[in-house]
């Protein structure tokens, strides 16, 4: 047994765990409302690539390691559902690459920003010189709107590289448009985020993020040359192609 009151070995434990996560995000504060819908889409993205890693997205991961390990400003970007569902692995994947949290929001409120903050701490931002960032918003995004657009002058602002899950479409085109390279997990391979992404990785944010970090780990020793080479062979038409197929081809395992 385990946080939820469901053994691992059951069929469906992913997803009661992921819906678990969320349900109570909300009910602390951190994760929107719209987060519970954005949830569900995503869980069916999920089942139809079987609820699974698949090769395309691992070479990603990879590929996203290389980056991070080769940029000189990475930073994570943390939202209401990446917070709540994985808050450790972030932190974990920011000391792993060397990089800051920058929690940005769609839905931004005063509230809720620190309540993920607090909740990031908790988690163990802050110690093994993972610096939270985001309440400063002295810096905006060009060419887009209101609150979704604020962002840390020394975070995000000046990052060179931006793991961005789970982003709306707009604000990761905004991105790319400032020449930031980004990482973007998203489960859907036809959203205009991932679209948009240097490396797109099409899986589910509980597993993506670990490997990454995993990735960063085994890279950790690997010169720049090598790293480089991870990065040209690294096709990210061909990783949307490969999932796109995945999804479409009816075929669970
Ligand atoms: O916390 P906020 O205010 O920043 O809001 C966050 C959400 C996610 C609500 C906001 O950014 C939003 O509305 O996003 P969208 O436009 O609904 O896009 C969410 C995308 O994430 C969709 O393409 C989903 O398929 C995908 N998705 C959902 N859950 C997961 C996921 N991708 C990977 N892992 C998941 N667990």
């Amino acid at each position: 047994m385990s946080e939820i009151d469901v053994p691992e070995s059951h069929p469906r434990y992913q997803s009661l765990l992921t819906r678990h996560r969320i349900d109570a995000g909300v009910d602390r504060g951190i994760t929107s409302r719209q987060g519970l819908i954005a949830e569900g889409r995503g869980e069916a993205f999920d089942y139809l690539l079987g609820e699974r890693t698949i090769p395309a997205a691992d070479d990603a991961a990879r590929a996203a390691a290389a980056l991070l390990l080769l940029a000189d400003r990475p930073v994570i970007s943390v939202n209401g559902n990446v917070a709540a569902l994985v808050p450790e692995e972030a932190v974990d994947l920011a000391a792993a690459a060397d990089a800051d949290i920058e929690v940005n929001l769609f839905n931004r409120t005063d509230d809720r920003m620190r309540a993920i903050a607090a909740h990031l701490r908790k988690h163990g931002a802050g110690e093994a010189d993972v610096e939270i960032r985001g309440l400063a918003a002295d810096a905006r995004i060009p060419g887009l709107d209101h609150e979704r657009a604020k962002v840390d002058a020394d975070g995000i602002g000046s990052a060179d590289v931006v793991v961005v899950p789970l982003e709306d479409g707009d604000r990761a085109e905004a991105l790319a448009a400032m020449g930031k390279s980004e990482v973007v997990i998203d489960l859907n391979p036809l959203s205009r985020s991932v679209g948009a992404a240097t490396v797109p990785i099409v899986d589910n944010v509980l597993r993506a993020v670990p490997n990454i970090a995993a990735h960063a780990r085994d890279l950790s020793g690997a010169s720049r040359a090598e790293l480089e080479a991870i990065l040209r062979t690294f096709d990210a038409e061909r990783a949307l192609t490969a999932a796109e197929d995945a999804i479409r081809s009816g075929n669970l395992n």
